[in-house]
C-alpha cells in the first residue's frame, strides 16, 4: 500500500481537508468514467428524443456541449440519468440511475483505497451517500426547472457533510472525496473550504426553499460562516480532496461555458453506520475478511436496483434532521 505520507494525514487532521494532486490518471482512471458517461448521455438523448422534447438527438456533439443543448432544449436538466444514488423522495420503480461498471472500478480505485486506508484503517466500507455532479453553466436558462431541481445547477451552499446524514451516523468516521473527472477552475464553480471548520463540530443547518439567501439545500446560514477563512479549491482532473465529516465547504457558482463534472464518494469503517439506511453501500475492502470484498459491479448494480424498489413500495424514510421552523433557521 502507498497511502498518504504522515505530513498528509497531518494536515488532514489540522485542517480539516487535504488535496492529493494526481491521485488518479486522467487517461487510465478517468477517460473510462466520461467514456461510460457518453453512453448514459445518450440514452437519455434517445429517450427525450422519443417522447418529442428535442428535435435532435446531438450525437455529433462533444459531451459537454451536447449536455447543455439537451438540457435547454428540453428545459430542464436530468441529473438523475447520470447519479449513482437514489433521489430522496418520489422513488418509483423506472427512476433512472447509473450505476455502471466504470463507476464501481473508481470506487474500487487501488490508490483511492490507500489513501482512505491511511486515514481510518484496512476495514473499509463505501458509503453510499455518492454523487456525479454534472453543473451546466449559470447563464443557461431552463425554463421548466423544478423547485427540487435548482440545487443542480446553481452553486452548492455552504454544509458540514454530516449535516445530510441521519443522527445515527454522527459518530461514524466518514471521509468525503469530491474530485473532478475534467479540470474544475473557479469559474467551473470548484469546491471551496473553511480550513479548521471541522473543530467546531457539527452546527445548525436549515433546509431552505427557492429564493432563499443561501439557495436551495439543507445549509449552513452565512452568520456563521463569516469570520472564517475561506479558501477556494481549483483541482484538475486526477486530484482529489478528502475532507472530515464536518469540514464547512460548499461550491462555487459556474460561470464558465462548459459543465463542471465532479464525483464525490464517502467511506466509513466497516460496521459503522453509513447515515443513509435505505441505501446500499458494500466492502470495498477488508484485511481480515477479504472475502466480504464486494468485487462484481453487476452486483453492485443490483443493489441499487433493489433499493430502488424497496424505497418506491414504501413510505419515504427520514433523509434529514433539521427542522425549517427552528429559532436557528428564523
Ligand atoms: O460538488 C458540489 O457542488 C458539492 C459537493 C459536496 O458538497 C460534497 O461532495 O460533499
Ligand atoms: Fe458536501
Amino acid at each position: 500500500m502507498s497511502g498518504l505520507t504522515e505530513q498528509q494525514i497531518e494536515q488532514f487532521h489540522t485542517e480539516g481537508y487535504l488535496l492529493v494532486d494526481d491521485l488518479f490518471d486522467p487517461a487510465t482512471d478517468l477517460a473510462p468514467i466520461l467514456a461510460e458517461y457518453e453512453g448514459v448521455l445518450d440514452t437519455l438523448a434517445n429517450d427525450l428524443y422519443a417522447q418529442g422534447k428535442i428535435a435532435s438527438t446531438y450525437r455529433e456533439l462533444p459531451f459537454s456541449d451536447r449536455l447543455i443543448q439537451i438540457y435547454e432544449e428540453s428545459g430542464t436538466v436530468h441529473p438523475q440519468y447520470f447519479d449513482f444514488s437514489l433521489p430522496q423522495n418520489g422513488v418509483t420503480h423506472e427512476t433512472p440511475f447509473w450505476a455502471g461498471p466504470a463507476v464501481f472500478n473508481t470506487i474500487r480505485n487501488p490508490r483511492l483505497l490507500d489513501a482512505i486506508e491511511s486515514l481510518i484503517g484496512p476495514e473499509i466500507y463505501s458509503n453510499p451517500v455518492q454523487h456525479i455532479r454534472i453543473k451546466p453553466p449559470e447563464s443557461k436558462t431552463f425554463a421548466s426547472l423544478k423547485d427540487h431541481e435548482v440545487a443542480q445547477v446553481g452553486a452548492t451552499p455552504w454544509h458540514q457533510d454530516q449535516g445530510v446524514i441521519t443522527e445515527e451516523a454522527d459518530e461514524s468516521d466518514i471521509i468525503t472525496v469530491w474530485f473532478p473527472l475534467r479540470d474544475a477552475s473557479e469559474r467551473h464553480g470548484c469546491l471551496a473550504v473553511a480550513p479548521r471548520s471541522h473543530e467546531e463540530g457539527l452546527v445548525p443547518h436549515c433546509p431552505a426553499v427557492r429564493g432563499n439567501e443561501s439557495g436551495v439545500g439543507v445549509h449552513i446560514r452565512q452568520h456563521i460562516i463569516d469570520g472564517h477563512e475561506v479558501v477556494p479549491m481549483p483541482m484538475q482532473a486526477g486530484s482529489a480532496l478528502f475532507m472530515t465529516k464536518e469540514t464547512m465547504h460548499c461550491s462555487l457558482r459556474n460561470t464558465s461555458d462548459e459543465v463542471r463534472i465532479s464525483f464525490d464518494l464517502r467511506f466509513n469503517p466497516i460496521g459503522q453506520p453509513t447515515g443513509r439506511d435505505a441505501f446500499p453501500g458494500f466492502v470495498a475492502r477488508s484485511k481480515e475478511r477479504p472475502e466480504t470484498e464486494l468485487h462484481d459491479a453487476e452486483a453492485w448494480n443490483a443493489l441499487w436496483v433493489e433499493a430502488r424498489r424497496a424505497l418506491a413500495e414504501q413510505d419515504t424514510p427520514k433523509f434529514n434532521r433539521w427542522d425549517p421552523n427552528s429559532p436557528a433557521c428564523a
